[in-house]
């Protein structure tokens, strides 16, 4: 058996029940087939795959806490360090009902390798809870996140583990999460968390980094193609922070981004979506996309599934993975959609990732595409590091810059092992590389 085979196996015997990490696991493994043959001998002696697939350290935890009527509530807390070669653990906090281990191991992996293609100093960590932020008080989440933070903060600092947002954790979290922190340590610590506020230590534009850095993206994937983004149908799903940004982007881009969704349904705008609605609906009142169609006639509301069916040249997945599959794919390809991105983690499953590759479909998987978040959480860090604020432009210049070195990274690892326009192979190519490098480099560690 081949050393890549013999270590998804470990993978899969030795981490039952996680369907998620093992897909992401096999994706990863998939592609490195041809660097690892190179190279078997040495990477097998150092047991460097199965230390790569191996979480360097997993803090499981009880987060009790009390709601509004005076209940108390429990749930399950999770940091996964994963990998701390080339810097400190980075990675988001998701609270939302379908977290387990699994998911976070797997969030866990795929940020290993997106915080290495950014370029920037960044090890690969995920965690999370199974708290449900939906319908409750503000005074409720805060009581979460403190409790949260009474664990998570003997594990993360600056220079340790940073956390930042994901599903379900957006600025509100990070204060409450920051506060305690910062009461807890009694020390003003700006740089143990990103995607705070402007007032105490965020950066501009990280709000808008994960949806703008996939557009920006798209613009320079499509222009090494030989395509163009202006004038070009856009679906995308989801109605959260990387929706509504990449919405956003792709209107000051020349597109027309014609779709949204929720966990609830989706929405067709033949008018192109409201992004000002959109914000209000989903940023200020935190409702349902049904809010957007009262609001807006001309708009359909379609309940439950179904936004890939939408006729689009290009599709976007940003709300959460596994959200685009085999038949999905098949819809877009009949509907001449020409290019998907991946705004979300793992968003489409294998199956349908290779069959958009089979059918000329260009792919770009979300460790590249989504990295603008990540990356500018990095930025944020090196404010908060020199005390000082970079301007809103700088911010996005730099994230500019940022993408268009993932792309060429991506293409470049691609081509140089005989997989041109391949860039699941050319990301975790180039990914992977830097990260097994550092990890020889260091040592048994
Ligand atoms: P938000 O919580 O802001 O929004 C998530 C959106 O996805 C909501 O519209 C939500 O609908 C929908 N959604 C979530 N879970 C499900 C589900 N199980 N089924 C259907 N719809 C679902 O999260 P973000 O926008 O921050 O994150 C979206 C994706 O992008 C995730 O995969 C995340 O890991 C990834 N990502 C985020 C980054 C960031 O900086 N925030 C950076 C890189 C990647 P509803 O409100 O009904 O639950
Ligand atoms: O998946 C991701 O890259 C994020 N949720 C952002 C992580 C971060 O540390 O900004």
């Amino acid at each position: 058996m081949s050393y890549v085979d013999e270590v998804f196996a470990r993978v899969v015997a030795q981490n039952p029940a996680q369907p998620e990490f093992h897909q992401a696991v096999q994706e990863v493994l998939n592609s490195l087939r041809i660097v690892i043959e190179r190279n078997e001998e040495a990477y097998r002696r150092d047991a460097l795959l199965e230390r790569l697939t191996t979480p360097e350290r997993q803090i499981l935890f009880r987060v009790p806490w009390v709601d509004d009527k005076g209940q108390v509530q429990v749930n399950n807390g999770y940091r996964v360090q994963f990998n701390g070669a080339i810097g400190p653990y980075k990675g988001g906090l998701r609270f939302h009902p379908s977290v387990n281990l699994g998911v976070i191991k797997f969030l866990g992996f795929e940020q290993v390798f997106k915080n290495s293609l950014t370029g920037l100093p960044i090890g690969g960590g995920k965690g999370g809870s199974d708290f449900d932020p939906k319908g409750k008080s503000d005074r409720e989440i805060m009581a979460f996140c403190q409790s949260f933070m009474n664990e998570l903060y003997k594990h993360i600092g600056q220079d340790v583990d940073v956390p930042a947002g994901d599903i379900g954790v957006g600025a509100r979290e990070i204060g409450y999460l920051f506060g305690q922190y910062k009461r807890l340590r009694n020390a003003y610590e700006a740089g143990v968390l990103t995607g705070k506020g402007l007032s105490y230590g965020g950066s501009l534009a990280r709000k808008q980094a994960t949806g703008y850095g996939l557009l920006y993206m798209t613009e320079e994937l499509l222009r090494w193609n030989g395509k163009e983004l202006f004038g070009k149908t856009v679906a995308v799903s989801g109605a959260g922070n990387v929706a509504i940004y990449a919405i956003e982007k792709a209107w000051q881009l020349g597109a027309k981004p014609v779709t949204c969704s929720d966990s609830s349904g989706w929405i067709y705008d033949p008018d192109g979506i409201d992004v000002a609605l959109l914000k209000d609906v989903k940023e200020v009142r935190r409702a349902r996309l049904t809010a957007y169609a009262e609001a807006r006639p001309n708009a359909e509301y379609h309940p439950g599934k179904g936004v890939w069916t939408a006729k689009c040249d290009i599709a976007l997945p940003c709300a959460t993975q596994n959200e685009l599959l085999l038949d999905d794919a098949k819809a877009l390809v009949a509907n001449g959609c020409f290019a998907v991105l991946e705004g979300a983690n793992m968003p489409t499953s294998l199956d349908a990732t290779e069959y958009l590759q089979s059918n000329g479909v260009l792919f770009c998987p979300g460790k590249a595409s989504n990295a603008g978040g990540v990356a500018t959480s990095a930025l944020e860090m090196s404010q908060n590091s020199e005390r000082l604020s970079w301007s809103f432009e700088e911010v996005d210049a730099k994230l500019k810059g940022i993408m268009v070195n993932i792309f060429h990274n991506m293409d470049d690892a691609a081509r140089q092992y005989g997989m041109e326009g391949n860039y699941v192979a050319g990301a975790n190519i180039a990914g992977f590389l830097k990260v097994a490098d550092a990890m020889i480099a260091q040592g048994i560690v």
